[in-house]
């Protein structure tokens, strides 16, 4: 007691007294909820102040009334959560959040559907965090079928093995014997929990480790936009939908559509739903983006997209 070293190290010992930040990591298949959930998290954090690491700021429903501060790569809200951007990549959001830690009280990322949540969760390693579990949300309707899928069953094995607790989602869209073989089926593939989306906030937290890291071979996924040069008919948009080419297994936009009230409809189409729903942020992107399997041919991924365009 009283040593000198001691002395020596006192200060160094303040200016490191923040703790170290919970780190959890959702993943899962493309449109499997993960954003769904991010939303849910932003609107009922429970006192919590989050850092939510996302990909896209247009995905995320913000209603613009609760944002404090718009600084390009970090939106802060009334309730103390902010969110940041990853698109310039995890080490870079993991540098502002760090710069706001003694703000914050959790890190929740959302990992791209296509990437792998366990390989994710590693930045929990990084100083000034902690590795607070990996939670991966599953699309009930379509996770048998994926796995099967020659092009990207390798990577969705890979993320539902890289759980420690399994989401199954879309479960209001099947019957309770769809359900019960879809959660069967699950538990021959990975040994984690599963329960049922929405799930108690509380507990997606303080995970149990059950996943296991794994390298699936790389998927050669073909993406592509379209910039609406005006609004759209619904009608255009539904034969839009009907029409797609076999290989497209995500679509995702904000467009101004004709018949609809709202400034902006935020467009979802996976497996085969539209979803349509208003946006309530005031940018005003009209743009859709689309993702299918490798072997779809560009020219008809591009050609399909322009049907949002009519030239009349
Ligand atoms: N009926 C139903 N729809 C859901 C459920 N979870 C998500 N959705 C819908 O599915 C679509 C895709 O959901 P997202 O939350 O954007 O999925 P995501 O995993 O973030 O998708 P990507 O980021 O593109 O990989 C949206 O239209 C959601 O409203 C669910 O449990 N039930
Ligand atoms: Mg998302």
């Amino acid at each position: 007691m009283g040593h000198h070293a001691g002395w020596k190290n006192f200060p160094l010992r303040l200016v490191m007294k923040q703790s170290p930040l919970p780190l959890t990591v959702i993943g899962g298949y493309l449109g499997a909820g993960k954003t769904t959930l991010i939303n849910r998290l932003l609107a009922d954090s429970q006192g919590e102040r989050l850092a939510l690491l996302i990909n896209d700021f247009g995905d995320v429903n913000i209603d613009q009334s609760l944002i404090t501060s718009h600084d390009g790569d970090t939106i802060s809200l009334t309730n103390g959560c902010i969110c940041c951007s990853l698109a310039d990549g995890f080490a870079s959001a993991l540098d502002t959040v760090k710069e706001n830690a003694h703000r914050l009280d959790r890190v929740v990322i959302e990992v791209s559907g296509v990437g792998q949540p366990a390989k994710v969760a590693l930045w929990g390693q990084s100083p000034g965090f902690y590795s607070d579990g990996v939670v991966v949300l599953v699309n009930g309707q379509s996770i048998m079928q994926r796995a099967e899928d020659p092009y990207v069953g390798e990577t969705v094995l890979a993320q539902i093995k890289g759980a420690d607790l399994l989401l199954l989602t879309h479960t209001d869209l099947m019957d309770s014997p769809q359900v019960e073989e879809a959660t069967q089926w699950l538990a021959t593939k990975h040994q984690a929990p599963v329960l049922e989306s929405p799930v108690a906030t509380a507990l997606l937290y303080g995970l149990p480790p059950q996943g296991t890291d794994s390298d699936p071979a790389p998927v050669d996924y073909l993406t592509a936009s379209v910039v609406l040069n005006k609004t759209v008919d619904k009608s255009i948009l539904d034969l839009w939908a009907k029409t797609r080419p076999t290989g497209v297994i995500r679509a995702k936009g904000l467009v101004k559509i004709s018949d609809r009230a709202e400034n902006q409809t935020d467009v979802q189409l996976f497996g085969p739903n539209l979803v349509l729903r208003p946006h309530p942020s005031d940018q005003t992107l009209n743009t859709v983006v689309a993702i299918a399997r490798p072997g779809t041919p560009r020219a008809a991924l591009i050609k399909w997209l322009n049907q949002l365009n009519p030239a009349n």
